[in-house]
């Protein structure tokens, strides 16, 4: 259980060095002369302050929880205990998927302070996004840290008694729950008072809003959001929480962690591709330069889903040793295949939800607080438009029809068409 944190002391620039110069994990990297210490702090995130604190020997990262949301200012109080989740989702999220997540080197509860490996040269996703820059291998380091933290994150691979305990443990992460609840499957549907969208919008936002199939199934998304605890979710798993090199990606930032629906982690991430892949024609110097850079999102995309059902069949065959499905019930009687029918079954679901989910993350990061930089940098606001409609047509298809969809090359044809028939649309 999270601790109060009744001694907090936001840090900054200045106190850094004096306030962590006696911690053995910080010391041992940079060396115990503190006054050659220097600091930085480049958070660009909606909650946290994220220091970079530099030596001659080393350097390291240091993340401190605010005890509002930073986005928004102290008008929006956030509990500082995120800090202990995002401290237990690192640690097990290492376990479950070795190298995936920044190695972490100090943790202080009281402080809400997390010091952690400096990826360095890497960058955030997103904007290597908006660059046009690829990533070696980008699709099977999220495929796989997929399959194997949503796998072995859940009752499919856990003992009963550990299994709950986790349950327990982070079924306190109630407020940064509480954020996504509201901000992806309520404000998008009214109109909230934190919500903004581009002006040239309002006509179908109007629609959207008065989309009844739309509503009701995104209600029935948060449903399962809420209900449906199977795994320990990385919980913000777009690409503002991914850190990449041209060869290497790693995952960060799981303070939104809580146990939730298979589906919820792909989808978002996959949404974020989507969104990306829309707003190549805002980043692009030449009319068509992206052409090429579009279709790489969406291999990537592909293979994302590729890599992990790949990956999770073969943990189902090979790691099936929790409360579920257990191989008594089917390997040791004869009946592999109807553990591989069942597996069948269980895919078919994450599925569904996968794109519905992607459907809600789309329409939220267009309608509601937390909009992404892909859409916001592009200052021509008819061309804003016109990208973010794009993406508003494929997520309404992806939360009302996801049950006709049955293969993510589909998915992405209809990806493409959306792009073409908005082009005619503006021109005609
Ligand atoms: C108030 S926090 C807004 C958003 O930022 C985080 O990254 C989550 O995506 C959250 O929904
Ligand atoms: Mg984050």
């Amino acid at each position: 259980m999270a601790k109060n944190n009744e001694n907090y002391v936001p840090l900054t620039v200045n106190t850094l060095p004096e306030r962590l110069g006696s911690i053995d994990a910080i010391v041992s990297r940079l060396g115990s002369d503190t006054s050659k210490w220097k600091s930085s702090e480049i958070g660009d995130g909606n909650l946290n302050m994220v220091f970079i604190l530099t030596s001659a020997k080393g350097s390291v990262i240091v993340k401190q929880a605010l005890p509002y949301v930073r986005l928004v200012g102290d008008s929006w109080p956030l509990p500082l205990k995120r800090a202990f989740f995002e401290y237990h989702a690192l640690i097990r999220q290492e376990e479950r998927d070795p190298g995936s997540v920044p190695e972490v080197y100090h943790f202080d509860e009281d402080q809400a302070i997390i010091v952690m490996e400096f990826l360095s040269p890497h960058t955030i996703l997103r904007n290597s996004l908006m660059a046009g820059k690829k990533v070696t291998g980008l699709a099977k380091t999220l495929g796989l840290f997929c399959a194997r933290t949503l796998f072995r994150g859940s009752d499919l691979s856990m003992d009963t008694r550990e299994r709950k305990a986790d349950v327990a443990l982070f079924v306190d992460n109630a407020e940064l729950c509480d954020i996504t609840e509201t901000l992806i499957f309520s404000d998008p549907y009214f109109d909230a008072q934190r919500n903004h969208h581009t002006p040239q919008l309002d006509n179908i936002v109007a629609q959207l809003r008065n989309d009844i199939d739309l509503k009701v199934e995104a209600q029935h998304l948060k449903a399962k959001f809420c209900n449906n605890g199977e795994t320990m979710l990385h919980g913000d798993l777009h690409t503002g929480s991914v850190m990449v090199t041209d060869s290497e990606a790693k995952i960060i930032d799981p303070e939104f962690v809580l146990y939730g629906p298979m589906g919820f982690d792909i989808g978002m991430l996959l949404a974020n591709f989507w969104m990306a892949y829309f707003a190549q024609p805002g980043h692009a110097s030449a009319k068509g330069e992206r052409a090429e850079y579009q279709n790489w999102i969406l291999d990537v995309v592909e293979g994302i889903w590729k890599e992990f059902l790949v990956e999770f069949s073969r943990l189902w065959r090979e790691e099936r040793t929790g409360i579920l499905y257990e191989k008594s019930l089917f390997e040791d009687q004869n009946h592999a295949l109807a553990s591989e029918q069942a597996l069948a079954h269980r895919l078919n679901n994450i599925w569904d939800d996968t794109l519905g989910f992607a459907g809600v993350e789309i329409i939220r990061r267009t309608l509601s607080l937390a909009h992404i930089a892909e859409n916001e940098m592009i200052a021509d606001e008819e061309l804003r438009a016109d990208c973010e409609t794009r993406g508003l047509k494929l997520a309404r298809q992806l939360v009302v029809n996801k049950s006709k969809m049955n293969s993510m090359a589909s998915v992405n044809d209809l990806v493409r068409v959306i792009a073409f028939s908005c082009f005619k649309e503006k021109n005609s």
